[in-house]
C-alpha cells in the first residue's frame, strides 16, 4: 500500500468529505488492547503485554481451563480488579462524543466493535458497541445454560453454578473458540457498510477480528490505522498514523468534527 504522508488537518479534511459524501454509510473503530493501555490495563503483546510473563495456553484457551480453573480465574479476577479501577481513556471519551456529534450534526450512525472485554467503551459513554471476544463482566456456566452480569470482581468462593455446580467461566472468547455467530455477522456487516473504518490499538493478527478492515476497505471505506508500531494492518489501511491513542485519536475526530460543523 502506497501510504504518503500527510498533516492530520488534510487527513481530517479528506475523511470528513468521505462522510459527507457517503451519506447512507456509517462509521466504524475497531479497537484493541491499545486503547486501554494508557487506563493502566495490560495489553497483551508487546514488551509490557500480559503474555510476556505469561503462557497464553494456560490462560486464554478453553484447554488450559479445564487443566486449571482456579489458576485461570486467578488471572481474571486479577484483571477484573485492574479493570474495576481504572477510567475510559481520553480515546474512548473521544470517540463516544464523535457518536454523540455525528448523530447529532448528520444522523449518522458510529459503530465500536471492540476485541475488548474490559466494557471501557460503554463506560464513556458509546452505545453501539460490538463485543467480539466477550465480556469479563459476564460469567457462563461451562455445563449448562446459565449466564450472569457482574459489576465487580468475581468472589473466588463462588465459583461454581448455583443451577448445576459445575465450573463458572469467564464468558469471553479463548483461542480456538467459535466467535458468537450473531455477533460476528453483525460486525461484517457494520464493516461492510463503513465508509471509514478507524482501527486503534491492535496488533491486527488475531483472526477473524482481523478481517474486518480487510472486509471495510474492499467494500469502499478509507481505513485509518492508529498505533505506536507497526500493526497487522498497518500495511493494507489507507492512513497509518503512528503514534499512541491519546495522542491521535482525540486530535483528529475533533479537527473532523470541525470540518463538518
Ligand atoms: C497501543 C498503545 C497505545 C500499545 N495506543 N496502541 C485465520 C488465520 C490464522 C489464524 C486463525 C484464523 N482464524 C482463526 C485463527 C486462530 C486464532 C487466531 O487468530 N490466531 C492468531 C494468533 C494467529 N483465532 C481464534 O482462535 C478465534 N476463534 C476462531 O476463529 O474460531 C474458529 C471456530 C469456528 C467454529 C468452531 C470453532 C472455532 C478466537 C480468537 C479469540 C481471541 N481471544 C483473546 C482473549 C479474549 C479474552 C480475554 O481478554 O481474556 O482476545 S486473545 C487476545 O488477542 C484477546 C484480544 O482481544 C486479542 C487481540 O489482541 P489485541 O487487542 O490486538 O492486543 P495486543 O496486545 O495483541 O496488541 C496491542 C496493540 O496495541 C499493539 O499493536 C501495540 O502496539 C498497541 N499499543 N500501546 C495505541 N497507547
Amino acid at each position: 500500500m502506497n501510504q504518503k504522508t500527510i498533516e492530520l488537518d488534510e487527513l481530517a479534511a479528506k475523511l470528513a468529505n468521505q462522510l459527507i459524501s457517503n451519506t447512507e454509510k456509517s462509521i466504524s473503530f475497531l479497537t484493541g488492547a491499545g486503547i486501554s493501555a494508557s487506563a493502566g490495563i495490560p495489553t497483551f503483546r508487546g514488551k509490557d503485554g500480559l503474555w510476556k510473563n505469561y503462557d497464553v495456553t494456560k490462560f486464554a484457551t478453553p484447554e488450559g481451563f479445564r487443566e486449571n480453573p482456579e489458576l485461570v480465574w486467578e488471572w481474571y479476577a486479577w484483571r477484573q480488579e485492574k479493570i474495576a479501577a481504572a477510567a475510559p481513556t481520553p480515546s474512548h471519551k473521544a470517540i463516544s462524543k464523535f457518536e454523540e456529534e455525528l448523530s447529532r450534526i448528520l444522523n449518522k450512525d458510529v459503530y465500536v466493535i471492540t476485541q475488548n472485554v474490559d466494557g471501557l467503551h460503554q463506560r464513556a459513554g458509546s452505545s453501539k458497541v460490538i463485543e467480539l471476544h466477550g465480556s469479563i463482566w459476564r460469567i457462563k456456566c461451562t455445563k449448562c445454560s446459565h449466564k450472569a452480569s457482574i459489576d465487580k470482581p468475581i468472589d473466588k468462593s463462588s465459583l461454581k453454578c448455583p443451577k448445576c455446580k459445575s465450573w463458572l467461566r469467564p464468558d469471553v472468547v479463548w483461542f480456538g473458540e467459535a466467535l458468537d455467530e450473531k455477533v460476528l455477522s453483525k460486525a461484517y456487516e457494520i464493516s461492510a457498510q463503513s465508509c471509514i473504518m478507524f482501527v486503534v490499538g491492535t496488533s491486527g493478527i488475531v483472526f477473524p477480528a482481523a478481517y474486518l478492515p480487510i472486509i471495510a476497505r474492499s467494500s469502499g471505506a478509507l481505513v485509518v490505522d492508529i498505533n505506536p508500531e507497526k500493526s497487522g494492518i498497518s500495511d493494507i489501511a489507507d492512513y497509518f498514523i503512528m503514534s499512541e491513542a491519546d495522542k491521535a485519536v482525540p486530535q483528529l475526530l475533533k479537527a473532523i468534527l470541525a470540518k463538518i460543523g
